[in-house]
C-alpha cells in the first residue's frame, strides 16, 4: 500500500497536479476508496538582489559601505554571498527567509580590505519544496576616489578685502584617474576647474577665488563642488557644498504671520569687531532695526515678532562691521502670509 501510494505521488508530482485515488480493502475485504488533489510546487523561488552599482570604503564619509539586500517571492534558504569571479568572498546565511539585508564594507571574512574591482552579490536558494535559484546584481568597489572637502565652510571674496578670500579644495586619488571638477550653481557650472585631466595617485588641491571663469565674482548663494574620477575600475563621482556669503543664515520659518515671531541664526563668515544689527522690513510697515545677541564661535541671533501687515516678502538684512572695519552685509527674503 505504501509503495503504491508513493509510486502515485510520484506520478502525481510528474503531471504537477492530478487527483488521486488510493483503493485500499479493509479486513473484511470492503474496498474504499477516496480521491483529493495534490499540488507539487515545481517553480523555483524568484528571487531580486539589489546592489549599489558603486561603493567607496575608504572611510571618508560618503558610500563606506553597500547596502546589499534581497526579496524572495517565498521564503528560501540558503546564502548571500559577494563573489569575485569563481572566489566567496563573504557569505552570510539564509534560512527559512522571504528578505534579507546585509552591509558590506569592502572586507573579506577575516577582515581584511579587499581589493578594487567588480563584484557579484549572489543570492541563492532552495524554496520549501527544494527547488533552486540564484540571481546576482553586480557592484564595483571602487576606493579611487576620496576626501573631497573644502578648508572652509564658507567664505566672502565679494567684498574685495583680504578676510575670507578664497577657499581650498582638496581630495585624493588611489590609482591614476581621468579627472573632471567644476563648481555649480544648481545644475549650472559658472566655474570649471580640469576637463578630463589626467592625474596620478596622491594628493590634489586647488583654490577657489570665488570668480567664474571671466573674472567676476559670483553672486553670494550655495555653490557645489562635482569631482568626477575615471578609471579602469569604474567611475566616482564626489559633490561639496560651499557657501560663498558674508552670513550663514538660518531662519526659523521660510514663511510667517502677524503674531508669529521669527528667529534669525546667523554665521560670520569674517570675524566681525562687534554684534550684527539686523533689519526686519515687511511690506506696507516701518522697518524693525535689532542688534543681535553673540552666543559664541562666530554665531549671533536675534527674533522678531511679526507685525499686522498686508501679505508679500518682507526682507531680513543683516550688516556688520569686520575686524579690517569693513561692512559686511546680506539679506534673506521671508514670505508673509
Ligand atoms: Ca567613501
Ligand atoms: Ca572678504
Ligand atoms: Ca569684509
Amino acid at each position: 500500500m505504501k509503495a503504491r501510494l508513493k509510486a502515485l505521488l510520484t506520478a502525481a508530482a510528474a503531471l504537477s497536479a492530478l487527483p488521486l485515488m488510493p483503493v485500499a480493502a479493509d479486513a473484511a475485504g470492503n474496498r474504499v476508496s477516496r480521491t483529493w488533489t495534490v499540488r507539487v510546487d515545481r517553480t523555483p523561488p524568484r528571487i531580486l538582489p539589489v546592489a549599489p552599482a558603486t561603493f567607496s570604503p575608504n572611510g571618508d564619509g560618503v558610500a563606506d559601505s553597500a547596502h546589499l539586500a534581497w526579496s524572495a517571492v517565498e521564503p528560501i534558504t540558503g546564502s548571500a554571498a559577494v563573489v569575485h569571479g569563481s572566489k566567496v568572498v563573504r557569505a552570510w546565511a539564509i534560512s527559512a527567509k522571504a528578505a534579507g539585508a546585509v552591509t558590506w564594507t569592502g572586507t573579506d571574512a577575516a577582515g581584511r580590505r579587499v581589493a578594487d574591482g567588480t563584484y557579484t552579490f549572489r543570492v541563492s536558494g532552495r524554496d520549501a519544496a527544494g527547488n533552486p535559484a540564484t540571481k546576482t546584481a553586480p557592484l564595483i568597489l571602487d576606493r579611487t576616489l576620496g576626501g573631497l572637502r573644502w578648508s572652509v565652510p564658507a567664505f566672502y571674496p565679494n567684498d574685495g578685502d583680504a578676510l575670507a578670500p578664497s577657499a581650498k579644495l582638496a581630495f585624493s586619488t588611489t590609482r591614476t584617474a581621468v579627472v573632471t571638477a567644476g563648481i555649480y550653481s544648481g545644475t549650472t557650472l559658472v566655474r570649471s576647474i580640469w576637463t578630463n585631466r589626467r592625474i596620478g595617485a596622491g594628493a590634489h588641491a586647488w583654490t577657489w577665488n570665488g570668480r567664474h571663469q571671466n573674472g567676476t565674482f559670483v553672486g553670494p548663494g550655495t555653490y557645489t563642488l562635482r569631482v568626477i574620477a575615471r578609471s579602469g575600475i569604474g567611475t566616482t563621482v564626489l559633490t561639496r557644498d560651499i557657501l560663498v556669503d558674508a552670513y550663514a543664515v538660518s531662519l526659523s520659518a521660510a514663511s510667517v504671520k502677524a503674531g508669529q515671531t521669527l528667529t534669525i541664526t546667523m554665521t560670520s563668515t569674517e570675524p566681525l569687531a562687534a554684534a550684527p544689527t539686523v533689519t526686519f522690513k515687511q511690506p506696507g510697515r516701518a522697518a524693525v532695526k535689532r542688534t543681535a545677541t553673540a552666543l559664541g564661535g562666530g554665531r549671533y541671533r536675534v527674533a522678531f515678532v511679526v507685525g499686522k501687515g498686508s501679505a508679500g516678502t518682507a526682507v531680513v538684512t543683516i550688516s556688520g562691521r569686520d575686524s579690517r572695519g569693513g561692512t559686511n552685509t546680506t539679506s534673506r527674503p521671508v514670505a508673509v502670509r
